[in-house]
């Protein structure tokens, strides 16, 4: 969907130091096509000035701008979309407060939430998480390479993976069907964004080689 299938999603914490802004830049220099800014903690009001400041840094690059969780930041920030878990506004809400043309991600965390986003029209869904992961522990079990091989058997979505990834089995998720892949720590925890994106894109393409062949 976007021009490759690397996306990065951001974790305040895990930034240990680091400048949220440059880190992402770097991220994007290095390859990533499409951020989400996903702030647990902080006020509505530096979640929207954040919003506004990361998306005047990514339009030179073309890269998309999703607001984790909440509508009203990604309204008052004009970002491109919105990404929602399972306890999150529902989708239909969602897609009546949302101009068109603005993107919708949705998390599943089962069998029955991957049917029935086949009834919503989201941009993509995400496999959460693939493998356990320490960035996020309040879900429901892991996927696994054969849970998302299921989920591609019978979503009509676009599917990212998400969730311990990282650049030894990044290229699994593409064997298994994934279109795309989201990291947090592979990349914000990293003392080089930059090279850390490039290492996982390079890593991906063949995983991307395999799955065509
Ligand atoms: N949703 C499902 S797993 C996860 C989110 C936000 C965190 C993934 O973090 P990491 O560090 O890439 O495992
Ligand atoms: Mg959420």
């Amino acid at each position: 969907m976007w021009s490759n299938p690397l996306y990065l999603v951001t974790d305040e914490e895990l930034l240990a130091g680091k400048d949220l802004f440059e880190t992402v830049e770097a991220a994007v220099k290095g390859g990533v096509s499409l951020v989400q800014l996903r702030e647990k903690n902080s006020s509505t009001r530096d979640f929207i000035e954040r919003a506004v400041r990361l998306k005047q840094i990514l339009a030179p690059y073309g890269v998309p701008l999703i607001i984790n969780d909440r509508v009203d930041v990604a309204l008052a920030s004009d970002a491109d979309g919105v990404h929602i878990g399972q306890s999150d506004m529902p989708y239909p809400m969602v897609r009546r407060l949302l101009p068109s043309g603005k993107l919708i991600g949705l998390s599943v965390e089962s069998p029955r939430q991957v049917l029935e986003a086949n009834q919503y029209e989201v941009d993509y869904i995400a496999a959460s998480p693939v493998f356990a992961t320490a960035t996020k522990t309040n879900t429901l079990t892991e996927w696994s390479i054969e849970g998302l091989r299921w989920i591609k058997s019978v979503s009509t979505h676009f599917l990212v993976g998400i969730g311990g990834i990282h650049v030894g089995n990044i290229a699994s998720l593409f064997e298994a069907g994934a279109d795309g892949v989201a990291v947090v720590s592979a990349i914000i925890a990293s003392s080089d964004p930059g090279k850390a994106a490039s290492s996982l894109l390079q890593a991906l393409k063949k995983g991307e080689g395999h799955a065509k062949e």
